[in-house]
């Protein structure tokens, strides 16, 4: 079987850790025979990248492929496991900004081998295949495009209020913590971008398309923007299921809000489906999962046109969210059976 996740940062890469696991464990023959040699792509979000100290960083790729491999830091879900930073204290000893970007030693290994690669010439999906190499993240980890397209946020200038001023999503996310009210976000250079080699083809020849748990707005919307990438979902053969990122009206980590809010989207499992919308509608999903909490806000999401259920989205272990990327498999499953 082919999966293919769409992934941001933190709660996707989790996620795809418990799917990784689950595919992994299964012993039940039933399920063995449809899920064994099972394959998963990631399509990674790059709209978070920057240039820091002249060092390319690409977070999402990152959080996915040290989660998946094994060597992120589990409490703050990014960068590295055993991490110093010493390189930025010394860089703050020299008054260089930006200070705020916590960019540790080790981590630096990742964007070093990165930002030498990128500038020989090779593009970005294969620096992250080599970047994988070590890794063995157990997917296919492919940039959803190897062009420039960075997310910028216009928020009202803080140091002179009433007039716009774009920052760099990492500064609004780092340094902001999202507080400073998003009016819109754009990508720069989305327009020109093409989805990176191998991803149409994930889309394609996928038998499953998951969008996981990750922010809809920053993350799996910034995905969908690269031109027709959106396009490929909706004509996809493969069922469509995605995992509600909002639990009982809140983000279960991160400021999702503060994106859904700058888009005009409610804080709600129910809003966030019906504004990916409805395959059978011209949107994109087939089926939406939403926490038991949120149990009420099926019928809904069903009206939609979208197959909803409540199951246990808390990811608070591997087996929990193992259990939730059986429970996705299980609505792909159904929905491929039901016309
Ligand atoms: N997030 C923070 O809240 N503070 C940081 O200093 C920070 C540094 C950082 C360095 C490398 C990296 O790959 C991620 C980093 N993140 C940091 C997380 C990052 O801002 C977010 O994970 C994504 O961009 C949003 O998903």
């Amino acid at each position: 079987m082919r999966i293919t996740a769409l992934a941001g940062g933190i709660g996707g890469a989790r996620f795809l850790r418990g799917l990784r696991h689950h595919v992994q464990r299964v012993t039940d023959d039933s399920v063995q025979r449809e899920i064994e040699g099972t394959e998963i792509t990631v399509i990674g979000n790059t709209g978070d990248d920057i240039w820091i100290h002249g060092l390319r960083v690409c977070p999402d790729l990152d959080t996915v492929m040290y989660t998946l491999g094994e060597g992120i830091d589990p409490e703050r879900g990014w960068g590295r496991l055993d991490e110093t930073f010493h390189a930025k204290e010394e860089l703050t000893a020299y008054g260089v900004e930006p200070t705020w970007f916590g960019l540790g030693d080790r981590d630096i290994g990742t964007h070093l081998v990165r930002t030498t690669s990128l500038n020989a010439g090779y593009p970005l999906s294969r620096v992250t295949e080599a970047l994988c190499e070590r890794w063995q993240p157990g997917v296919h980890l492919i940039p959803m495009t190897d062009d420039r397209a960075e997310t910028h946020v216009i928020v009202d200038d803080p140091d002179n209020p009433g007039t716009d001023i774009a920052l760099h999503f990492q500064e609004w996310w780092i340094r902001y913590r999202a507080s400073l009210p998003a009016r819109r976000f754009v990508i720069v250079g989305i327009e020109e971008a093409t989805p990176a080699p191998g991803v149409v083809d994930a889309l394609r020849n996928a038998d499953v398309i998951v969008l996981p748990p990750s922010n809809p707005i920053v993350s799996i919307g910034t995905i969908l923007a690269v031109p027709g990438l959106a396009d490929e979902i909706r004509a996809a053969t493969a069922p469509v299921v995605g995992v509600s990122p909002i639990i009982s009206g809140a983000p279960v980590r991160g400021m999702t809000d503060a994106c859904l809010r700058a888009s005009g989207i409610e804080t709600t499992a129910a809003a966030v489906a019906q504004h990916y919308g409805a395959r059978t509608s011209g949107g994109l999903l087939d089926g939406w999962l939403v926490d038991t909490s949120d149990a009420t806000s099926t019928p809904v999401i069903e009206e939609a046109g979208i197959t909803a259920r409540a199951v246990p989205l808390l990811m608070t272990d591997l087996d929990a969210t193992a259990a939730m990327a059986a429970e996705t498999l299980d609505l792909a499953s159904h929905l491929r059976s039901t016309p």
